[in-house]
């Protein structure tokens, strides 16, 4: 029983790492916690109450928004917004900035960007989906409310990040910049316990996860790169990957992260004729661009590491490679040398 660390232990543990801590960072991770499972108390449920199904609105993004969507959303701005120690957020769910919720000082030191719940198209299908959050400190002057100066910032001055993914159990996975640490929800108790301490990629990888959908949009090099993972490229022996993909983020990271491999989505055709990528930089592909170098992986756009990229937008959208640093690496020099 001494073996069992809770998420607060750890986090409370990793504090006593930092003597100059407030405690603030500590609060805004039990927030999160918290705020997952109460999001994990009715995703386990969606098919038992009312919650499946259309919200019946559309967001920013010109997606129908889910029931659940809207109620991981709004736990997340009150819970996690609302104790003070956020000056500022955004939610893949609002074109604008959020304000702090009542309660909630203006005087906070943090910032988080978040996804609420990735993947919800998936969600009447009881696919995993899942929860994505960034977290920077706020480079505005304290006692005012934050800027949105604050929030769009490389990846490279996140001082946390994670993601919660609701599937067969729930997970916590996070990073604060001293390794990745998984924790798994037990109901009986209403813990996240750790379960999976200091997460690397495995050396041997196993999976690549594309959506083969779009195979004929594939630039040359990305082509080039599926060829090569499958073990068809005769100029570069790889042994053949396994595909594996469920077109829901988190599931597909993750499953990444535990397996070894690279996931990936490329810049292709969208809806509105451009050709750009899907996944939002902010608050999904930084987030696990960040957990992937804390694992030892890489996390890429193509032609640099995500993040690097001083974001121009907070719905801005790149391509998306991440997994295995070695894989990632060769995946660029693909694209580079297909020009
Ligand atoms: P596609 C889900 O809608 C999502 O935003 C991500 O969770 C997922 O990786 C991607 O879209 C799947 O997109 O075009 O393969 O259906």
């Amino acid at each position: 029983m001494s073996q069992l660390i809770t998420i607060d232990r750890h986090i409370l543990d990793q504090q006593s790492h930092f003597p100059q801590a407030t405690g603030a960072f500590t609060g805004l991770m039990y927030d999160i916690a918290l705020a997952a499972k109460l999001i994990a108390s009715r995703t386990t449920r969606a098919g038992l109450t009312d919650i499946l199904g259309q919200a019946g609105q559309v967001n920013v993004q010109g997606e129908m928004q889910q029931k659940l969507d809207v109620y991981a959303d709004e736990v997340i701005h009150q819970i996690v917004g609302g104790n003070g120690r956020l000056c500022i957020m955004a939610s893949e769910e609002h074109e604008q900035p959020l304000s702090i919720p009542p309660g909630g000082a203006l005087g906070g030191e943090y910032v988080m960007l978040y996804d609420p719940l990735d993947g919800s198209s998936n969600i009447d299908y009881n696919v995993a989906i899942g929860t994505i959050f960034s977290i920077h400190h706020r480079l505005s002057p304290r006692n005012m409310p934050g800027q949105i100066s604050d929030l769009l910032r490389p990846g490279s001055t996140q001082v946390a990040a994670g993601y919660v993914v609701y599937g067969s159990s729930t997970m916590l996975v996070y990073s604060a910049g001293e390794g990745v640490h998984g924790f798994t929800l037990d109901p009986q108790i209403g813990e996240f316990v750790l379960s999976h301490p200091s997460i690397t990629f495995p050396a041997r990888p196993r999976y690549y996860s594309i959506n083969h959908g779009q195979e004929t949009h594939w630039s040359a090099g990305v082509q080039r790169s599926v060829s090569w993972l499958t073990g068809r490229d005769p100029e570069r022996p790889h042994s053949p990957l396994s595909l594996r993909y469920i077109g829901s983020l988190v599931g597909d990271f993750h499953r990444t992260l535990l397996s070894g491999g690279v996931f990936m989505y490329p810049a292709v055709p969208q809806p509105d004729g451009t050709l750009r990528g899907k996944l939002r930089l902010t608050y999904e592909c930084a987030p696990l661009a960040y957990i992937a170098e804390q694992a030892g992986g890489y996390a890429s756009d193509g032609f640099r590491a995500i993040n690097d990229i001083q974001p121009e937008g907070l719905h801005q959208r790149v391509p998306f490679f991440a997994g295995s640093r070695d894989l990632v690496e060769q995946i660029e020099v693909f694209i580079s040398e297909a020009g």
